[in-house]
């Protein structure tokens, strides 16, 4: 039978230490649960990086982890402490993240990092290469192994390999600023599927293909000497069911069924019923655009002096990357102007923001998109941006407005968002005001196409088109070969 094996940095599960013993974290991330779908199907393995580095483990716990990922179909990939520091904080965090979400002033350029990212890419390629059949497929994920799909492609050419980028690919002018831009291209180029969220990013990828690398492109089909290589949008959805089935039993939960948190909730908004809700939730990250949100919100709230007191910021930020400097003087920053807000525009009975620097469990997720009227997304630039599609799935009253940065991947198929550029902080602001006072049946209308989109392309059809085309591209090659 064939199999499909998935490669990505990460395993769906995290290893976790306590008291010397192993305990495996199934991982609730869109990528596991869309690819729980596709596995099932296919006899396979799952590998990637447990989370936890090679030194800190003991002999027995490493064998303890290793055979308990084994019942799990997961092969682990083992990194040491150096090889975190420079692959994934070096490489992978300061020089492919800045670059390709366009922070160009950013990027590091630092040759132990990039030597460190081809060692791991040839430890994750020779883990693959260790159990692949001749005939399998792999797909391979995200920015971490761009270099894999080369590095099997060269021992095992039989092995059809789809390479998935989460992030954006960028234009030309960028992407040609990387030393190893070459060696980028090429890693890429030996996988036979290549998959972006927009068809921005793969005209971008086509672009630098032409330029740096001169081959030939007909439509969506890269025509490589020794086969034909197919690129396409694949534009990544979410388990609608699952968000959309859980906000509806909030609708439906009895007062003791209610959490701690419904109730704190709902008593915040029965003590001022006209009080609108604005949510933020992302990673604390430098490309989500977080000090222009509230910079924006500042605004607003100067604008419009009537509506002070009557619209609460509630803000999410999910710790992330806090070893790498660029994100310790973000939290900074956003602690500092959450503080300037909070103080200008509060009183005793009023604060314009609550912030929380934390994961939230699922549950609160569901019941913070459930609760809140609109949706702030507007990050500087974003591969997708799922939060987005969560926000959507979870409203049941059919109402609830999204203001969506035109830099993310989702406002390209989320047109009845109200889009604006993350950059301007006055037109947040005439959007926040416009979501805020939007008709009910306008917000409806919007609210039911853009469920009835989410809700189609889900997770699992992604994950099914994905895997269509990389059967469908074997019999593009094989007419290419014939040729
Ligand atoms: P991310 O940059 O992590 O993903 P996003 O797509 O928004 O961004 O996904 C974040 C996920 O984390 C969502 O599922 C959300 O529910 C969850 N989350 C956010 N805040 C949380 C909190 N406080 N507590 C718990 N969970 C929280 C990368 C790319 C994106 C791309 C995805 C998928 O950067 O552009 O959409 O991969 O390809």
């Amino acid at each position: 039978m064939t199999k499909l094996h998935i490669l990505s940095n990460r395993l769906p599960f995290s290893v976790k230490k306590n008291d010397e013993k192993i305990e495996l974290i199934p991982s609730v991330g869109g990528l596991a649960t869309g690819m729980k779908s596709v596995y099932g199907q296919f006899e396979g393995s799952w590998i990637g990086w447990p989370g936890v580095e090679l030194d800190t483990c003991t002999t027995e716990q490493l064998l303890e982890m290793n055979a308990m990922l084994k019942e799990e179909k997961c092969i682990p990939v083992h990194l040491t402490h150096n090889e975190t520091l420079h692959y994934y904080e070096g490489f992978c965090n300061k020089t492919i993240w800045p670059l390709f979400h366009y922070f160009t002033q950013y990027a590091e350029y630092d040759a132990a990092d990039w030597e460190s990212y081809v060692n791991v890419n040839r430890k994750f390629a020779d883990a693959a290469l260790s159990i692949i059949g001749d005939d399998d497929y792999i797909w391979i994920h995200d920015y971490h192994l761009l270099l894999v799909p080369q590095m099997i492609k060269e021992t095992k050419p039989s092995v059809t390999i789809g390479f998935f980028l989460h992030i954006p690919f960028p234009s030309f002018e960028v992407f040609r600023l990387l030393p190893w831009r070459m060696e980028i291209l090429n890693g890429l180029l030996g996988a036979d599927l290549i998959g972006f969220h927009t068809f921005d990013y793969e005209r971008h990828f086509f672009s630098c293909v032409r330029r740096l690398i001169g081959y030939d492109i007909t439509l969506n089909h890269i025509n490589a000497p020794d086969r034909l290589i197919l690129v396409d949008a694949f534009p990544m959805g979410i388990d609608y069911m699952k968000f959309h089935e859980s906000s509806r039993h909030l609708d439906k939960q009895s007062e003791n069924e209610k959490s701690d948190f419904t109730k704190q909730l709902e008593d915040f908004i029965l003590q001022s019923p006209d009080r609108k809700l604005i949510l933020s939730i992302d990673r604390m990250d430098y490309t989500k655009g977080i000090p222009h949100r509230l910079k924006a919100f500042a605004n607003f709230l100067q604008n419009y002096p009537e509506y002070r007191q009557k619209v609460t910021l509630i803000m999410l930020a999910v710790p992330s990357r806090d070893e790498v400097e660029h994100y310790q003087l973000l939290k900074k920053e956003v602690d500092e102007l959450v503080g300037k807000i909070n103080g200008m525009f509060g009183d005793i009975n009023y604060t314009p923001i609550w912030y929380f620097y934390r994961s939230m469990p699922y549950q609160n997720l569901v019941e913070l998109y459930h609760a809140c009227d609109v949706a702030l997304i507007t990050p500087v630039r974003d591969g997708m941006n799922l939060v987005a599609k969560e926000y959507v799935a979870a409203r049941t009253g059919i109402d609830g407005c999204i203001i969506l940065s035109e830099m993310a991947g989702a406002a390209k198929e989320l047109g009845e968002a109200i889009l604006v550029n993350p950059n301007n902080d006055n037109e947040i602001a005439e959007a926040i005001r416009q979501a805020i006072s939007m008709p009910a049946d306008e917000q409806q209308e919007r609210m039911e196409r853009l469920q009835d989109r989410i809700k189609r392309y889900d997770v699992f059809k992604w994950a099914a088109e994905f895997v269509n085309s990389m059967h469908k591209v074997q019999h593009l090659q094989s007419e290419y070969n014939t040729r």
